[in-house]
């Protein structure tokens, strides 16, 4: 076991001084907020051993070190999962409760740490994870945000934000490292200085507004290996003194922009999931931390090694989509203006350490800076795109004579924009998709001209999911099963071991045994539900889940109109057999995203409809879960029956909550898009249920057009009525103008958009159909038993352990870090 230095009695005695040094009060007497911190802090304690540890063998091996540069990462919640990882979460829980504290009651105590929107962020989280466990030295980069992902909440059926205020009460697990801090700079203009004795020509930035970036260092605790990694996140503060010293002195005005510019920097998270909105602040976040991360990772590589041309030896910066590609630009800066290295040098070192990983096809997603805002705001980075744009433009000249239609499709500056997915692929050695498919789209159709004309730099990674948060801590029945079953707990850190209880498909009472563990998680999350939205579902009821970003093409409307639809049969053939179902929805919307936002209320109000109609007895319950998010996550996937993933194919690049689903024992219901792709390959499509149009379908009419979804609404009934009762008051006390929009949505073409964009109607009978195939097998008590486990048995391959391991295999090449622990008698572990 890992933790034999684990002592029980300094643990407790250790939280009863916390709580009192802390608050000044007694176990008894402190509240759960309190003990919550004091119970942390004593954890942290024993992290900060291993921290060090780790810090001081890199120190010591010299490993190559991935700085993952990532404007989101969506940790959650960090106690429970640092237990998890210590592997000391049912020691501490038995300590806390001699103690009388709950540790679950403790563990709702913590936000979480939302930085991150949804897939995006969540993957950069669950890689964290995974280098750490797998000990390999890595570096998260981000940026710490004052406030995270709004908080959600329904009022009347519609979402309404609020502020997430995550740091109000403190973060017990961060550390203030004041000491590292460094000054970014924007704007101003940039003077050029021709110096005789050398030659040279130098690039001084003048008249410019500057922050401070401090960072703030999080523990990345490794699974049972004494590992801990750092994911460091910028603060910024405005640098007061230096301004009034200097040649501005007594600029007044000057020092309360830079106080502004330093609070508004770091002030919240853009709520956008796949959408680019090109406001100036974001670019000024996207280059504060960029210019920060990359400042501290040259200047480390500099206090142990003293030749630059090597830095791709040590160091690679993966560029987590295009949010954070102005990296490219920034390290050109540094050596060439801060080292005075030649332009072919600093472009040898650049190409050979950035690399690029793309997450989504959707052209709305697209970073397209126009090149007067980003001149403006970040003028030598922009001159040295110039420059970078100019040799890559007569390159493609030169290979591509006289074909100018290829400069136009791939320059870097074109239009007066500069597309940040250009300067990323020309900049870097390697480009990548998130799943199979997708990674092939990229190459025959959105980068097919940068495919061509550098094959070598492409690859694909298929997206995982962290097994220690998503199952042992999440599910810990399921998991404890699983370790009794297969003998050993090595899953933890080897999820390809899961195949192991493939031959329980075969064993009636194991069967049993599973779906008893659905039933209680099921009965888990009734509860919460019942707790949070009021709602009373029944757990023997199927539970069938949609929980991720609200976007049209994710497809809620066309789960939602399938909602509907069965309800008008059960109206209208009471005596028909029917399975009871849940309908459980999870999703924020973006603030601004009008059409995501009627799709919250729709479905609220098909729930209100639904919910409240006693002629159909309890046949069906629809459920918004308010405020989804990592937390409730957890629970949620422990407890689903279904896994909707029915996205337009082609549209969502991997998907992640697939895995999760999968791990937890719930067979899919989707599309051929993204990794349900490799899902059904593993798992085998019998115990899937696959319906509705492939990609090459979907490119194929949208190249043409699109299709039209007025021959399906005039020819199937069923369609017709459905989509009227979006205007014919059913769902909205009788207005008829609340759906008027989705209604329109679906048939009308309007303002260049296609009528029915993502194929809703076209892809509606064959979902109906899968839905019919999902009640039929369910009926099949141990079938479905079958399928369900043989999705936990064959989910192996989507473990982040193995997606990690490609990147280091193919693009990172970094070396195994052992890590022998700190024995100290003062600590606990
Ligand atoms: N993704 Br781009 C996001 O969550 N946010 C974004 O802004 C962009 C992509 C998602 C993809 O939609 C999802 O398919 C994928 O699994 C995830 O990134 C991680 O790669």
């Amino acid at each position: 076991m890992y933790n034999p230095r684990f002592d029980k009695k300094t643990f407790k005695k250790e939280v009863k001084n916390n709580v009192k040094s802390l608050y000044r009060k007694t176990v008894e007497e402190a509240t759960p907020q309190q003990l919550f911190q004091a119970v942390s802090f004593a954890v942290k304690e024993a992290i900060i051993d291993d921290w060090i540890a780790t810090q001081n063998q890199y120190k010591k091996d010299d490993p190559k070190i991935v700085y993952y540069m990532s404007m989101e990462f969506l940790m959650g919640r960090a106690l429970g999962n640092n237990l998890i990882n210590m592997t000391a979460y049912k020691e501490v829980q038995e300590a806390l409760d001699e103690m009388g504290i709950d540790l679950n009651a403790i563990e709702d105590e913590e936000p979480d740490a939302a930085l991150g929107n949804g897939g995006l962020g969540r993957l950069a989280a669950c890689f964290l994870d995974s280098l750490a466990s797998l000990g390999y030295a890595a570096y998260g980069c981000g940026i710490r945000y004052k406030y995270g992902m709004f908080k959600q909440k329904i009022e009347d059926g519609y979402q309404v934000e609020t502020p997430d205020n995550w740091l109000k009460d403190g973060n017990p697990f961060e550390l203030r490292r004041e000491e590292y801090a460094k000054e970014v700079r924007f704007g101003g203009n940039i003077r050029v200085e021709y110096d005789v004795t050398t030659g040279k020509t130098h690039f001084v930035q003048e008249n410019y507004e500057s922050v401070m970036a401090i960072p703030y260092d999080m523990p990345i605790v490794g699974y049972g290996n004494h590992v801990v990694n750092t994911l460091r996140i910028w603060d910024a503060k405005a640098i007061v003194d230096f301004q009034l010293e200097s040649f501005d002195r007594g600029d007044y005005h000057k020092a309360v922009e830079q106080e502004n510019l330093a609070k508004t920097i770091v002030e919240v998270l853009y709520p956008n999931d796949n959408h680019y909105a090109g406001k100036e602040l974001r670019l000024k976040q996207q280059y504060f931390f960029v210019s920060a991360s990359i400042q501290a990772a040259v200047a480390k590589y500099k206090k142990t090694h003293s030749d630059l041309h090597k830095l791709p030896e040590k160091v690679t910066f993966q560029m987590n989509d295009t949010h954070p590609t102005v990296a490219v630009a920034e390290l050109m800066r540094i050596l060439l203006d801060e080292e005075n290295m030649e332009w072919d040098e600093a472009w040898e070192i650049t190409t050979k350490t950035c690399a690029y990983t793309n997450h989504t096809i959707m052209s709305e997603a697209l970073e397209k800076w126009p090149i007067d805002l980003f001149s403006r705001l970040l003028p030598r980075v922009y001159q040295i795109i110039q420059e970078i744009d100019r040799r890559f433009v007569i390159k493609i000249r030169e290979m591509y004579p006289g074909n100018e239609e290829k400069v136009r499709k791939m320059a870097i500056l074109y239009n007066n924009q500069v597309r940040m997915a250009h300067l990323a692929i020309v900049g870097g050695f390697s480009v990548n998709g998130v799943a199979r498919l997708h990674t092939e789209i990229l190459k025959q159709q959105e980068l097919r001209d940068f495919y061509e004309m550098m094959p070598s730099k492409f690859n694909n990674k298929t997206n995982g999911i962290t097994q220690r948060r998503f199952l042992k801590h999440g599910n810990p029945l399921l998991a404890d099963w699983v370790t009794e079953k297969l003998g050993t707990e090595d899953w933890v850190t080897n999820l390809s071991l899961m195949e192991g209880l493939k031959p329980l498909a075969e064993d009636t009472k194991a069967l049993a045994e599973f779906m008893d563990i659905k039933y209680k998680n099921k009965e888990r999350l009734a509860k919460y539900i019942l707790e949070h939205n009021g709602v009373s579902v029944d757990p023997r009821s199927i539970f069938d889940v949609q929980v991720k970003r609200l976007h049209e093409y994710k497809r809620q409307l066309l789960n939602i109109l399938h909602v509907m639809y069965l309800y008008n049969q059960i109206k209208e053939h009471p005596e028909m057999s029917f399975y009871p179902r849940t309908f459980i929805f999870g999703a924020k919307a973006s603030a601004g995203y009008i059409r995501a936002k009627e799709i919250i209320k729709l479905i609220n109000s098909v729930a209100d409809v639904v919910n409240n109609d006693r002629s159909i007895n309890g046949k069906l319950k629809v459920v918004f879960i308010e405020d989804y998010r990592v937390s409730n996550a957890e629970i949620i996937f422990a407890a689903a029956d279904v896994s909707e993933q029915i996205s337009t194919a082609s549209k969502e690049a991997s998907g992640t909550g697939n895995m999760k689903f999968m791990l937890n024992g719930a067979p899919t219901l989707g599309t051929m898009d993204g990794a349900n792709v490799e899902i059904v390959e593993e798992v085998g499509i019998e115990n899937a249920f696959i319906f509705g149009l492939s990609s090459d379908e979907v490119i194929n009419y949208e190249n043409n057009g699109g299709y039209n979804p007025v021959e399906i609404y005039n020819n199937d009934p069923d369609i017709h009525r459905v989509v009227d009762q979006l205007i014919d008051g059913t769902y909205s006390n009788g207005d008829t103008e609340m759906y008027r929009d989705l209604y329109n949505s679906l048939l009308k073409a309007q303002g260049g958009a296609r009528a029915d964009m993502y194929f809703i109607l076209k892809d509606f009978r064959a979902y109906a159909d899968a839905q019919k195939r999902v009640e039929e097998a369910y009926k099949d008590t141990e079938g479905w038993a079958k399928k369900a486990l043989l999705n936990t048995a064959c989910c192996g391959k989507f473990t982040s352990d193995r997606t990690i391991q490609e990147y280091v295999d193919d693009i990172w090449h970094l070396d195994k870090v052992k890590v022998e622990p700190i024995i100290d008698q003062t600590s606990q572990y």
